[in-house]
């Protein structure tokens, strides 16, 4: 059997429509759950929306509709743009789903069974953008002198009766975790943070909320419904049949949750904590992802620059898109973005490179050789060197995924790519097809092959434009064993299959009107 990978994003509040933002999460979790898939692995794959709290109750009293009717249509858009660019994720949840509440009770009663829930009385700030607690020596004040958290969000003083969960308990259980599996936070920089955070003292949590009814209802306490995060967090374990230990929970610990930097305290301080009490094995590691910013600028609806993600895919593509972003932001780090980056980098690495590598050899052989895939010819000790690198460049792309290092794989498949297109402009095939025909066959076959070796290993950035290319030359083994599979060129030849002329699969991209 394969090894079970689990994967999933943050799930995103459905209190307005997705932003570059959450592409951005979506598209890094999708390029690593291909990867794996590419890899072997039993890839589960979960993303979804997280529709109750505070802040959705208010939005929807903004638009004035149900709460529910809120949910219902701003999760379709998330689905949506999940679909719309190529994300293949295998679960999108719901927080309404029954099986969700069912779930989120269980792990309720499992945490109240160890003796880590008590009724007691809440007094404190409450920042409803963050659905957040705060303690009074994390606020900072405002221009105008009024109290903010820590992040910079409004809070208001809360007074309620609340269910709390005993998180003091857990601080030295914690930091044992933290020290046993140094992957369990990452990167390093929010490792630290965390680690500084739990060591300074962890006071008890507020878990329920009677203020208002949108959540998950709290077991035996009527009034009560669960604090947000609490049913937030415990999606993961929905999407492995919890409390249901059947075929799903083979996926359980996940492998990796794909999250923003600004909720690693929730996934690497609660929601260990939360499962610790429950009995139920953490999740193997937690990534905080950076930030997307727009020419450097936060995002926000008050300046105007809040790029909604199908805007950008229309405009240049969503295999151009998908490989900007992956390829822009060093992975862990905030990064920037805006029209002329995507159209510049595009074009140098894909149109210009990749792209054009791929277009001159099929048309060369399309028209010169019948389509016909060219046999041995004269070797040349080049063609054995550009192999070579190309199959470093591939492993490079591996191993860089592997930690999560993705721009840095890119990068390291890009080698493969330029080593390619100054290995044609030396040999010339076409100054060759005159002079010296069978030199030309071995050539282009030295390409054909070295192309089919950089379109597997980037599909997991580029699924669609990769894979047209493959179709191109009728590959259709696309795991990555198959990259090392030398005989493929022979049995591929001998199926007598035709290179037909090829439609570019990388178009260049101009600036749009009005942009840059
Ligand atoms: O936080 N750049 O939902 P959310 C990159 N419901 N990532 C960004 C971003 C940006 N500019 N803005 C937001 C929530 N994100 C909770 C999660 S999980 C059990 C519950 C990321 O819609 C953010 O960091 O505010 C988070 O990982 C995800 O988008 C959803 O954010």
């Amino acid at each position: 059997m394969a090894d079970p990978f689990y994967i999933t994003t943050a799930i995103s509040y459905p209190n307005g429509r997705p932003h570059i933002g959450h592409a951005y999460e979506a598209i890094a979790a999708d390029a690593i759950a291909r990867f794996q898939r590419q890899a072997g692995c039993d890839v589960r794959f979960q993303t979804g929306t997280d529709e109750h709290g505070l802040k959705m109750v208010q939005a929807a009293r903004a638009a004035d509709k149900p709460v529910a009717e809120l949910a219902s249509e701003m999760s379709g858009l998330f689905k949506a743009m999940c679909d719309d660019l190529n994300v293949s994720y295998d679960r999108f949840i719901r927080t309404t789903e029954p099986e969700h509440h069912a779930a989120s009770q269980a792990l309720w009663r499992a945490m109240e069974e160890r003796g880590d829930l008590y009724l007691d009385r809440y007094e404190g700030w409450y920042s409803v953008r963050d659905e957040a607690f705060y303690d009074e020596k994390e606020l900072i004040e405002g221009e105008g002198g009024e109290k903010l958290s820590s992040q910079g969000t409004p809070v208001e003083w809360t007074v309620e009766e609340s269910w709390f969960f005993r998180l003091s308990k857990y601080q030295q259980p914690l930091l044992d975790l933290y020290s046993s599996n140094p992957d369990f936070v990452r990167p390093e920089s929010r490792r630290n943070e965390v680690m500084r955070f739990v060591e300074g003292g962890l006071s008890d949590l507020s878990v329920s909320r009677t203020s208002f009814d949108w959540g998950v209802p709290v077991p035996g306490s009527p009034g009560h419904v669960m604090y947000v995060w609490v049913d937030a967090l415990t999606n993961y374990i929905t999407g492995a049949g919890y409390p249901e230990q059947g075929g799903d929970w083979r996926y359980w610990p996940a492998d990796l949750h794909l999250i923003g930097k600004d909720i690693v305290r929730f996934h690497t301080v609660y929601w260990p904590a939360f499962l610790m009490s429950a009995g139920v094995p953490t999740p193997k590691s937690v990534f905080g992802h950076g930030f997307l910013l727009h020419r450097g600028e936060k995002m926000s609806k008050s300046l105007g620059n809040v790029v909604d993600p199908a805007d950008l895919a229309n405009a240049f593509g969503v295999d151009a898109l998908r490989y900007f972003l992956l390829r822009e932001v060093s992975f862990g780090q905030d990064g920037s973005y805006s029209a002329e980056a995507i159209v510049t980098r595009v074009n140098a690495e894909l149109a210009n490179s990749f792209g054009n590598l791929a277009q001159r050899t099929l048309s060369f052989i399309a028209k010169n050789l019948d389509g016909e895939l060219p046999g041995v010819g004269k070797v040349g000790p080049v063609d054995a060197l550009l192999i070579e690198e190309v199959i470093v460049a591939c492993a490079g792309l591996k191993t860089a995924f592997e930690d999560l290092l993705l721009s840095q794989g890119v990068e390291a498949w890009l080698r493969g790519v330029f080593a390619c297109n100054q290995y044609i402009d030396l040999q010339a095939p076409w100054a060759l097809r005159k002079t010296d025909p069978e030199r030309m066959h071995a050539v282009l076959r030295t390409l054909v092959r070295a192309i089919r070796m950089l379109a597997i290993a980037i599909l997991p950035v580029i699924p669609e434009a990769a894979g047209k290319v493959l179709d191109q030359i009728g590959a259709t083994e696309r795991d990555h064993a198959a990259i090392d599979d030398e005989s493929w060129y022979d049995t591929h030849t001998a199926t007598g299959f035709r290179i037909a002329p090829p439609t570019p699969v990388f178009p260049r991209l101009e600036l749009p009107a009005g942009e840059g």
